[in-house]
């Protein structure tokens, strides 16, 4: 297994039924303000650098942000924050995402999500998770050179001390050493929900990939 073959499998990927449907509805439905896109409408794969020392793990992708341009965090709220914060601390060559073939490249780090498809109301089922978990495990395994993983949001937080067996307790910038060395630090997912209510200032968020870079150099 390689990452290439990993990507083709998570493009593939049919083990969800509600989801398979939910991602190729939403695709022929689309909203008005993106009639003309072609949507992408299927599990989104991860993207970002093999060699990464940082890797970002989300919660699943939008249904008319990664699930319209069939790349992570592409064309949605939460992207705009991710890759403006990115760029800031010089991890990534532009501070927008706005299609899956606009030049865009991440230094360092790998973005990748907990579900690769869509889920409606952004609610995975239980079972989806566990689904699509294996993928993780083996982009875990895979991206050796990793020494930090960002989770973004408690969801994503929870599955990865799941998978590493270990007890964390999220919030904002904490973090728990995992048995084989690497650091989990959590954040806040960047959503509206979080990032207009003042939940999560633009400092603490960039805190967190500073942090990010110190650790993984
Ligand atoms: O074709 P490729 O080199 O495998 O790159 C695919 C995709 O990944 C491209 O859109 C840029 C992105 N990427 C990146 O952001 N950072 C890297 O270090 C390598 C690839």
């Amino acid at each position: 297994m390689n990452l290439r073959l990993l990507s083709e499998r998570v493009i593939n990927c049919k083990l969800c039924p509600r989801l398979v449907a939910y991602t190729s509805e939403v695709a022929s439905r689309k909203v008005r303000r993106f009639s003309h896109w072609e949507y992408w409408g299927r599990p989104v794969p991860s993207f970002g650098d093999p060699e990464a020392t940082i890797m970002i793990v989300g919660l699943a992708p939008a249904a008319h942000g990664g699930n319209r341009t069939g790349r992570m965090f592409t064309g949605d709220h939460s992207g705009e924050w991710l890759f403006k914060a990115l760029h800031e601390v010089g991890l990534a060559n532009k501070s927008t995402s706005i299609s899956r073939d606009d030049g865009l490249q991440v230094k360092g780090v790998y973005i990748t999500a907990v579900v690769h498809c869509a889920p409606p109301d952004n609610k995975p089922l239980p079972q989806e998770v566990e689904n699509c978990l294996n993928y993780l495990r083996e982009e875990l395994h895979l991206l050796n050179r990793v020494k930090v993983i960002v989770a973004l949001g408690r969801l994503a937080f929870d599955q990865l001390c799941k998978i590493y067996g270990v007890k964390g307790r999220f919030s904002h910038g904490s973090s728990v050493t995992l048995p084989d060395g690497r650091l989990l630090i959590a954040s806040y997912h960047p959503s509206a929900r979080n990032t207009n209510t003042g939940k999560m200032s633009w400092d603490q968020w960039v805190w967190v990939f500073r942090r990010a870079k110190e650790l993984s150099g």
